[in-house]
């Protein structure tokens, strides 16, 4: 019989709507030594939450996520709030002994990001960052197939993240949902929001990345702001793109835009090797694209794996082969390898201290566009 694991959720936004999703269905198809119970939702607006918590079968509502931290019956408090309140949250939760899961990007810059792994580092709390695409199958593939040294020595990573949802210069920013293109609220634009994304999955494929050189431009300069009323500079990144270094000599490439006309969620990557080539896009997220050389030439080319045999990780799991899982599956494996985590002792990354790193890499991407220069990371 699982033990509880009680759920304190902050935020009812789209990812508080994908975490409850997973913490509600990992038990059916995972057999965990706990099993998440949907104990307490919190927000500001007492309506807001009330609507969210009965929609998902939260037990209670709070208001004050302090009050929520301060709760006994509490053992995870799960982050879901625009970036800026990320640190303050997890630092009241570490102290008070919480395990915490928090949303991406870890913090608003590496500095906060430091002390927030201080402090879950210093409490012994779990600690997990939702970093979800490393858990979708066919990229847990991909890095299964690197690791078994099947690609050789990696010569290029290239990965981008596309979308086209800020085009509209009626679109305002700040409030719900809009909070990513208030920089206040975001920290960045793009780079927090979606090369963290790409630079979480690289890093856990290929290793650190040593330096950058990154270009940033924001298209349209003032949106009305909904918290102000009043018309206001835009300050994070349309757009992002920039080169890198890894530590194992490879060279990188990254590209992110939300201006990318008829891109709603392009997340692609292609690592070319020594010996064979990966390839993977979330439009098609099932499937991972391999190419060896070593195959005789006579039928050598790019094959597409479907990744649904019982094999193929997460996914003796699920259905039978030949039947594919989707985006919110990725969020549910990330819950089932928490509580891996916590009841064995080896904590599942990417951890705060893993977070981190992109956290870094973000920072020398935003210095190296506004210093037009390399920057180490
Ligand atoms: C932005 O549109 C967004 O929702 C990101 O915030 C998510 O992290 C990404 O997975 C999808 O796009």
């Amino acid at each position: 019989m699982a033990k509880p694991l009680n759920i304190g959720m902050i935020g009812y936004g789209f990812m508080g709507r994908a975490h409850s999703n997973a913490y509600c269905t990992v038990s059916n198809f995972f057999d965990l030594e706990y099993e998440p119970v949907l104990k307490a939702a919190c927000a500001r607006s007492e309506e807001k939450v009330k609507d969210f918590a009965d929609n998902w079968g939260y037990q209670s509502i709070e208001t004050d996520w302090r009050k929520l931290i301060a709760r006994d019956d509490i053992d995870v408090i799960d982050i879901c709030t625009p970036n800026n309140l990320h640190r303050e949250i997890a630092l009241a939760a570490a102290a008070a002994g919480k395990m915490i899961l928090c949303e991406k990007p870890l913090a608003m810059d590496a500095a906060e990001g430091e002390e927030m792994c201080e402090a879950v580092e210093k409490a012994g709390v779990a600690n997990m960052v939702w970093y979800n695409y490393r858990r979708v199958p066919a990229v847990t593939l991909a890095k299964q197939l690197i690791d078994e040294g099947r690609l050789g020595r990696i010569f290029h990573y290239r990965s981008n993240f596309l979308q086209d949802w800020t085009i509209s210069d009626d679109l305002p920013q700040g409030g719900a949902a809009l909070w990513r293109l208030d920089a206040e609220a975001a920290g960045s634009g793009v780079t927090g929001d979606l090369l963290a994304h790409c630079i979480d999955t690289a890093i856990w494929l290929n290793g650190a990345v040593k330096d950058v050189s990154a270009m940033t431009e924001t298209f349209i300069k003032e949106r009305m702001h909904n918290l102000t009323g009043k018309v206001e500079p835009v300050n994070i990144d349309d757009a992002c793109a920039f080169l890198a270094h890894f530590n194992n000599d490879s060279l990188a490439i990254f590209e992110s835009t939300r201006y990318a006309r008829g891109h709603k969620a392009l997340y692609t990557l292609e690592i070319n090797g020594e010996h064979a080539s990966i390839a993977w896009d979330l439009h098609d997220l099932h499937r991972l694209s391999y190419f060896d050389h070593r195959d005789d030439s006579i039928v050598r080319g790019w094959r597409s794996v479907h990744v649904t045999d019982g094999d193929m990780p997460y996914m003796d799991k699920w259905w039978v082969p030949g039947l594919q899982i989707g985006y919110e599956h990725s969020f549910v494996h990330h819950v089932a390898d928490f509580i891996e985590g916590v009841a064995s002792g080896t904590p599942a990354g990417p951890t705060f201290r893993d977070a981190l790193e992109t956290q870094k890499v973000c920072d020398a991407v935003l210095k190296s566009a506004a210093s037009r220069q390399w920057e180490n990371v």
